[in-house]
């Protein structure tokens, strides 16, 4: 069920971009100039987001990972309309002043939701560019209090076996779980997403509410959040349970350390098609400015 139109893609494209768009440009250039949209668009461009060409919201709502609704690619799309995300609410708890269970609309209200056209980087070496809708992580985290005892945050997505036919399988510890360090999630390019090209979000996507994190592999962040706990010590995180040697904590896109069985160098852009070739992969899927900063002196081989 469609909640309400989230802010959209037209609302705040620059521009710039908008005329580099070759699949917007459907019409003549007098007919964008003269669209409302346009006026609306100079208005409010993300400063965090690329001018990469985005996916297609096809590409996007097609090509997924979330194991709650199955292993392959195709199973989110086919499986998670079956989800209920209406009624939802989230429990936020532990090192908080104000814990609680709060009703999504609670949760993102007063948030200013906004566009933020973000590279996608998977550990299976595939990578996106998405216009994703959202706010960041940090404003919801203050609106509830952090006391001085948190040192991490940790997620967790919604357990429904009924509704997710994935969760009949016991390879993954239910619940999908994450976390993050606190620092890692007040940065300003963690956000929490509710919709994707101006629509609410895909049920495959991860709807009503997702982390992004887009300096770390994919599978950081985390669909279909129910648990937001505020904790002292290092949580445990799915994929790091199943297979530690493969799957660290931090996982924090790194071309320089490769995946134990797989090179990390290099990435398929999905969408390309065939021909579409590799590309390389940048320090920190890009964000290397933004984030750097936050692993001064740690060894990202080792804390990988
Ligand atoms: N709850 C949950 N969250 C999840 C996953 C999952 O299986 N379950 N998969 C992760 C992985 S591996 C990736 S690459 C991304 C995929 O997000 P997308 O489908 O929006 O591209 O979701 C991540 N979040
Ligand atoms: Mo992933």
């Amino acid at each position: 069920m469609r909640r309400n139109k989230q802010l959209g893609w037209s609302d705040v494209t620059p521009k710039s971009q908008w005329m580099n768009r070759r699949h917007l440009m459907v019409g003549t250039a007098a007919a964008l100039i003269a669209s409302p949209g346009l006026l609306r668009a100079e208005a409010a461009p993300s400063i965090y987001s690329t001018d990469e060409e985005p996916n297609t919201f096809e590409d996007l709502s097609t090509y997924n990972n979330f194991y709650e609704f199955g292993t392959g690619k195709e199973d989110p799309a086919y499986y998670a309309s079956a989800l209920t995300t209406d009624p939802w609410s989230i429990v936020i708890d532990g090192l908080v002043d104000k814990p609680g269970t709060y009703d999504l609309a609670d949760v993102i209200k007063d948030q200013p939701i906004e566009e933020r056209i973000y590279r996608f980087r998977c550990v299976e070496a595939w990578s996106a560019v998405v216009p994703w809708q959202g706010f960041e992580l940090s404003g919801l985290l203050n609106r509830v209090g952090v006391q001085p005892g948190a040192k991490y945050v940790y997620f967790e997505t919604l357990v429904r076996p009924e509704e997710m036919p994935g969760q009949q399988s016991t390879f993954i510890e239910w619940p999908y779980r994450e976390g993050l360090r606190l620092d890692e999630a007040m940065n300003p390019l963690t956000i929490l997403a509710t919709g994707l090209y101006g629509e609410d979000m895909p049920n495959q996507n991860g709807a009503p509410i997702r982390l992004v994190v887009p300096w770390k592999y994919g599978f950081k962040s985390i669909k279909s959040i129910v648990r937001i706990s505020l904790v002292a010590e290092q949580p445990q995180t799915t994929w790091n349970m199943l297979q530690p040697s493969e799957y660290g904590f931090y996982s924090n896109v790194n071309p320089t350390v490769d995946h134990p069985r797989w090179s990390q160098a290099s990435e398929r852009r999905i969408g390309s098609g065939l021909f579409g070739g590799r590309i390389d992969t940048l320090m920190f899927n890009g964000y290397e400015e933004q984030v750097a900063s936050l692993y001064a002196g740690q060894d990202l081989a080792k804390d990988f």
